[in-house]
């Protein structure tokens, strides 16, 4: 694997690799990996010649100072990891590569998107992801791009920001991938104090509840159970629960034939914020 800080030097490679006409499949990442990533760069390893993980910790997509801080870095560990998964190239900017002049994000319009779930409770996080992004497909330009649906919302917005701005990339989402008991992969588990790891696998497991109570009961009941399920939770403070359209992410009332829905959750255990989502069928 070959390592780069420096977009100069991991363009001229990848020159090297387009001229002789390998596709390039690119995982933005934030580092700390997990088998979450790693899936990932398995798809983009079957479907492309070389594949580009990207490690960079983003300030301008964090809104919580404390968040930013302690996130964490494990770059040995992922370097020993992209190793074991036959990861071809790394990139590891520092902030100054990525942001020359001020650590400030662009302004998008993501039609309403950026205005859902994640985007009332994380000021300005889908401009700082949206920018990063940007860059970092217009140093790679890769054919394609692998982000997890464990962040639907984000997902969702990347592809927003490739049909408007007409980048040659095409966007593929990835199923979520869970630890055994079913709490979603996440560097910030790694986090979680050992009596709110324990009580955690709730979540997804309310999440599948919500699954099959989607059949019979309506929206408004649904979201009434939910909340009293996590009354009875001290250790988890829900934040937010909405059932959205997958299309819009704008939280559904009422269950319409033609559309296909999904279930988002973002909860507190104790200062670790934790999010999953699951699809409903209709
Ligand atoms: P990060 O949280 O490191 O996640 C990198 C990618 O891994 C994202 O596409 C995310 O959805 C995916 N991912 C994380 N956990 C996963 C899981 N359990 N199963 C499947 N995929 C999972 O998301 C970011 O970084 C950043 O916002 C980034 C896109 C790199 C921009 O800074």
């Amino acid at each position: 694997m070959r390592i780069f800080n420096n977009k100069k030097d991991l363009k001229d490679c990848l020159l090297d690799y387009k001229t002789n006409k390998k596709t390039i499949g690119f995982v933005p990442t934030m580092g700390a990996l997990h088998q979450g990533h790693l899936s990932l760069i398995e798809k983009a390893k079957q479907k492309n010649d070389i594949v580009v993980v990207s490690i960079f910790v983003n300030p301008t997509q964090f809104n919580n100072v404390e968040d930013l801080e302690k996130y964490p870095k494990t770059i040995e560990n992922d370097i020993l990891l992209l190793r074991s998964a036959s990861c071809d190239i790394l990139f590891s900017p520092s902030v100054t590569e990525i942001y020359p002049k001020n650590i400030t994000s662009e302004k998008f319009n993501f039609e309403g998107l950026e205005h859902q779930m994640e985007g009332r409770f994380r000021d300005g996080h889908f401009d700082g992801v949206g920018t990063v992004v940007k860059a970092l497909f217009e140093i790679i330009t890769p054919e394609k791009a692998y982000f997890g649906q464990k962040d639907f919302q984000q997902l969702q917005i990347v592809k927003k920001m490739v049909e408007k701005h007409h980048l040659p990339v095409k966007v593929k989402g990835c199923p979520i991938y869970r630890e055994e008991d079913g709490l979603a992969m996440s560097s910030r588990n790694a986090r979680l104090p050992k009596e709110q790891r324990s009580i955690a696998p709730f979540i997804y497991k309310t999440l599948q509840k919500i699954q099959q109570k989607f059949d019979t009961k309506n929206i408004s009941e649904i979201n009434e159970w939910l909340e009293n399920e996590f009354k009875k939770q001290p250790l988890l403070t829900l934040e937010y629960f909405t059932i959205a359209d997958e299309k819009t992410l704008k939280s559904a009332e009422s269950k319409k034939a033609n559309k296909k829905y999904r279930a988002f959750i973002a909860v507190f255990a104790g200062s670790v914020r934790l999010i999953d989502n699951i699809r409903l069928k209709n």
